[in-house]
């Protein structure tokens, strides 16, 4: 009988071994594939989480909430901003980008659970007339900043191994729509396997481990192993423009973001929306012990959620959309240190994990069985040097597509996209009754070629020989 692998060894060491215990019965393709996933896991890292997350707490610990205050942030010139220092940031910003300072990044690996649908989040028909996809509305608005500032971005895209092959095979398809393909990089993020309170690293079947990915906090390690860091290094890049897969609002390149981040020498900044009412669900941006942290809505409590100041508005307003900028060698920094005992904290996730049972039948647990490890990107804000946040306006940056219907919808959504359109064509002239809302009567687009911000669509309206009927259906293309 040939002799144990090493890793059986070493996994029996760390009180894992049970890993391996239907071994003999797999195929030798299955004893290799089973050998690879057991090679990605850190087991230190493991056990230093079962000792500080698992194990003693029995349950997740609520987050320290010591000496926590509102985080101060840059108020857009409707709510009392200084409007010289808005335009500094502008101009500054738009240097940046003429001289190829900046690239964009999607976290694209999250599972879209809740959204029910069946493939990357990304390839997902978000536009109200074309249905073009949230890829695709990325693509164009990158491609149309590119052409504005002479300066064709980088585009880096952030997968999970779960829909890694999907998402390249999908950009493939539809030729990278018209970005070069030498231009937009795909690299998976790193997983982490699920263990049961007692610490035991659980087995999806008898020949694999139950992997998930590592949170979108793990972007800041996969974007150092994948090579990205030294490609901008190489290219002359110093800031990422992140935003998340599900946001097909966001200003996927905002000069005036990127001004306000380099005049203020930050490391990382991030934009914040008034919390449209307490319950909301968005992080908040809050400051302790003289560091910005971003307290999660699930971990502080409703009763501070629900605080007012005395003009009536939330005291604690400052929510995070998730839109952020990173220096690239803060990031290389933030990558590196955890080879020393990462520095962004892991947070525990109780979940109902498929699993096997002792007799190697795969169980669906009817209640939570079990514990995932992610690291979030907000984690990295305390260690960044002249962190900053700076208001946005909702209605330019932000409608998330993440449940099937209601709140954060894919209607609520198409519906968002209207109203900004309306409001473009508003402020230009055009006539377009709307309801109270803003909501046009037509349904109607803009492709990002011709607009993709307040800005270049009045730049390319007035350019217009003669203005379109704004009839139902209407595309400006
Ligand atoms: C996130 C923020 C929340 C708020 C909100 C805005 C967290 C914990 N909360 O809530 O504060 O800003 O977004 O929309 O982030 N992703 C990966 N890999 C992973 C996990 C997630 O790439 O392992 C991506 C995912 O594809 C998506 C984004 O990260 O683009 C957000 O993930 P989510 O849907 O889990 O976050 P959510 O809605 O709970």
């Amino acid at each position: 009988m040939a002799p144990p692998h090493p890793l059986v060894a070493t996994f029996q060491q760390a009180g894992q071994g049970h890993v391996f215990a239907f071994f003999d019965r797999l195929s030798p393709d299955e004893q290799v594939r089973l050998l690879s996933e057991a090679a990605e896991i850190d087991l230190s890292e493991v056990d230093r989480l079962n000792r500080t997350l698992v194990v003693p707490t029995g349950a997740a610990a609520g987050v320290d909430l010591t000496g926590l205050a509102p985080a101060p942030y840059q108020p857009v010139v409707a709510h009392g901003g200084d409007a010289a220092a808005w335009q500094r940031a502008k101009v500054a910003g738009e240097a940046a980008l003429r001289a190829g300072r900046v690239a964009a990044f999607t976290v694209a690996g999250g599972q879209g659970t809740r959204l029910g649908y069946d493939g990357p989040k990304g390839t997902f028909p978000v536009t109200p007339v074309m249905g073009k996809t949230l890829f695709q509305v990325f693509a164009e608005k990158l491609r149309a900043a590119g052409n504005r500032y002479g300066r064709p971005l980088h585009w880096f895209i952030m997968t999970s191994h779960q829909n890694h092959a999907a998402t390249e095979a999908f950009f493939k398809a539809q030729a990278c729509f018209g970005l070069d393909p030498t231009k937009v990089h795909f690299f998976r993020q790193g997983r982490m396997p699920a263990v049961s309170f007692e610490g035991k690293i659980l087995l999806e079947t008898m020949g694999s481990i139950a992997l998930s990915p590592d949170g979108h906090g793990g972007s800041l390690r996969a974007l150092e192993r994948s090579g990205a860091l030294d490609l901008m290094e190489r290219e002359g890049i110093d800031t990422l423009s992140y935003f998340q897969v599900d946001n097909p609002l966001v200003r996927a390149i905002d000069p005036t973001f990127v001004g306000w981040h380099l005049l203020h020498g930050s490391e990382m900044s991030s934009k914040m929306v008034p919390k449209a009412y307490a319950e909301e669900k968005l992080g908040h941006f809050c400051v302790q012990n003289e560091k910005m942290v971003v307290v999660e809505y699930s971990d502080l409590p409703m009763a501070m959620q629900r605080e007012t100041e005395a003009g009536g508005q939330l005291r604690y307003r400052a929510g995070s959309i998730a839109i952020h900028l990173l220096d690239r060698e803060f990031i290389r920094r933030m990558a590196r240190s955890g080879d020393a005992g990462l520095a962004l904290p892991f947070h525990r996730a109780d979940k109902k994990i498929p699993t096997i049972d002792a007799g190697g039948s795969v169980v669906k647990p009817a209640k939570v069985n079990g514990v995932k490890f992610e690291l979030f990107v907000f984690d990295a804000q305390p260690f960044a040097k002249n962190p900053l946040v700076i208001e946005t306006s909702r209605a330019d940056d932000f409608s998330p597509v993440k449940n099937a219907e209601g709140v954060d919808s894919p209607q609520s959504c198409r519906d968002d996209q209207r109203r900004q359109f309306a409001r473009w064509l508003k402020a230009n002239g055009a006539k377009l009754p709307t309801d109270a809302s803003g909501l046009p009567g037509v349904n109607l687009e803009v492709a990002p070629s011709f607009g993709y911000d307040e800005d270049s669509f009045a730049e390319a309206w007035a350019l217009l020989p003669s203005k379109p009927l704004l009839v139902d259906g209407l595309v400006l293309a």
